[in-house]
């Protein structure tokens, strides 16, 4: 460990203490309502009476027609028009996740919740509606890439790729037999039918994926990898399907797949996203394993280590944190990572709080407060409490980030500009000194750099492109630390 480190550290401890007797109000209820808004602004196909975000109109009405199915719907992934159903598929299983274990707490936000919710899961519905096949991606990218356009006049191909027996892609369908899982879940007391289906459904694809084992990158090819490979493989990804399955079916033969396979699986736990599940594992099945003595050396000590990995002075600490506080991990679009980590660490605290379990971290011993006060104090840090006194959340506080990279809210909106824009219609859009017309809000971008500062350009889209699996655990965060009761 270098002496710099020790520094960064001592000024972080520093600086919790004076937030902490700052009371600094962040009115995480409006920002709860926020993120879940975004999710409309992500909307593609037919948009209903009922959409909020009104810049947005009807796009890519004729999705799934070269394939002659019905593709209509579904949300774009960030700041482009290409349906990717693997990160989509990751995105409704968060969400759906964030209303399984925080939905008694959303009030009011639980509707828009469960909105968002479905308008993965109809989509993801269509994507599965033919046994041993599954669309796997509408849109071709490096054409979308290439123009800088609305969805609303998008006129690049809308190619359908899909998977079969032949050409598997057992990672995402896993992924989309987790979202429906853990969606059927998310519906069940309100809409039983409809959870009904949907858990029918998960076990379906659950089987394909399982039974023609192979991964999309090979049978979609490079219009899904190189922007969506799957890196670590396909196990991660079925695990996680079956885990979900499990908690929505209670058939033990789905808690056998998990325990018989984690450990092929796993490859890197200290990381979640929509590519790597492990982590997110650990943390589901934690209350089966600790009530399964058996095997609960398969979850329970990586899940500690993970939430050890994020305690700032602990020695096995994996994870850096800027000056400012914030988690931060090399690469583009970092809040990715503080999201989908922050909302493990609430989720891992409430279990301890039920189980009475702390954990020793090194020297410390760690209790469920401590890992609250970390997820707090990254929400805090997105919504405004940072060196740039910004929040990285879009519509959300003073100031946040007003030039972000993303099509729709750059260009013009059909209202301001009827008029078709073509391919390189928007570059002038995309040029400008200008804040973007149409405000995205709810909208999380990538975020800052390592040294806490951030760049507001739509040509650095590391740090201003918004993604819809960056904000999706982000709903949970904010449910829980919207409840009156949290100080
Ligand atoms: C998918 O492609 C990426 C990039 O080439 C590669 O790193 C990864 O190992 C591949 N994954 C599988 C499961 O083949
Ligand atoms: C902070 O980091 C960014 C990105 O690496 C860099 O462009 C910028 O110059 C740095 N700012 C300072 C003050 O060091
Ligand atoms: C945990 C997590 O989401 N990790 C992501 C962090 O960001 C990098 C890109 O910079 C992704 O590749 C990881 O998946």
């Amino acid at each position: 460990m270098s002496k710099a480190s020790c520094i960064v550290r001592m000024i972080m401890v520093a600086m919790m203490i004076t937030v902490t007797r700052a009371h600094y109000a962040i009115n995480y209820k409006e920002a709860l309502g926020k993120s879940i808004l975004f999710f409309e602004g992500q909307r593609s196909g037919k948009l209903p009476h009922s959409q909020r975000m009104k810049w947005r109109k009807d796009s890519a009405l004729s999705d799934g027609s070269d394939i002659r199915m019905n593709m209509v719907g579904g949300y774009y992934d960030a700041g482009d028009n290409v349906k990717f159903h693997f990160p989509m598929a990751f995105t409704t299983t968060m969400l759906a996740w964030s209303v399984v274990e925080f939905g008694d707490l959303m009030g009011s936000e639980l509707k828009n919740a469960l909105d968002a919710i479905r308008w993965g899961t109809d989509y993801l519905m269509k994507a599965t509606n033919i046994p041993n096949m599954v669309v796997a991606q509408v849109g071709e990218p490096y054409a979308d890439h290439d123009c800088w356009e609305r969805p609303e006049d998008m006129d690049t191909p809308r190619t359908s790729y899909y998977l079969t027996k032949e050409k598997p892609g057992s990672e995402l369908s896993a992924e989309i037999a987790a979202a429906l899982a853990a969606s059927s879940i998310a519906f069940r007391t309100t809409h039983a039918s409809y959870s009904n289906i949907l858990l029918k459904r998960a076990i379906r694809v659950f089987d394909f994926a399982n039974k023609y084992r192979g991964s999309y990158n090979n049978s979609v090819g490079e219009a899904a990898c190189p922007f969506y490979c799957d890196y670590n493989n396909y196990m991660d990804d079925l695990a996680w399907g079956a885990a979900w399955l499990y908690k929505a079916t209670k058939m033990a033969s789905y808690w056998d797949f998990v325990k018989s396979n984690i450990q092929t699986a796993n490859v890197d736990s200290f990381e979640f996203g929509w590519d790597a599940k492990v982590a997110g594992i650990n943390v589901l099945v934690s209350e089966w394993a600790m009530n399964d003595p058996g095997s609960a050396h398969l979850f329970i000590p990586n899940a500690d280590a993970l939430m050890c990995s994020l305690v700032p002075n602990s020695p096995t600490k994996t994870f850096s944190y800027t000056k400012g506080g914030l988690l931060f991990r090399k690469g583009v679009c970092n809040l990715q990572n503080v999201t989908a980590l922050s909302f493990l660490l609430i989720v891992y605290a409430r279990l301890m709080d039920r189980m009475k379990k702390r954990i020793v971290c090194g020297k410390e011993m760690v209790d469920s407060k401590r890992l609250i006060n970390i997820a707090k104090s990254q929400a805090d840090y997105i919504l405004g409490k940072n060196p740039e006194r910004m929040s990285y959340m879009v519509g959300f506080g003073r100031k946040y980030p007003e030039k972000i990279h993303h099509r729709g809210s750059v260009l013009p909106s059909l209202d301001a500009h009827p008029k078709r824009l073509r391919c390189h219609d928007g570059n002038v859009y995309f040029k400008s000194d200008k804040p973007n017309p149409n405000i995205l809000i709810g909208a999380l971008v990538g975020g800052p750099a390592y040294n806490d500062s951030f760049q507001d350009s739509r040509y650095n889209p590391g740090q201003t492109e918004p993604t819809t699996y960056l904000n999706a655990p982000f709903v949970g965060v904010l449910a829980y630390l919207s409840k009156p009761t949290i100080v």
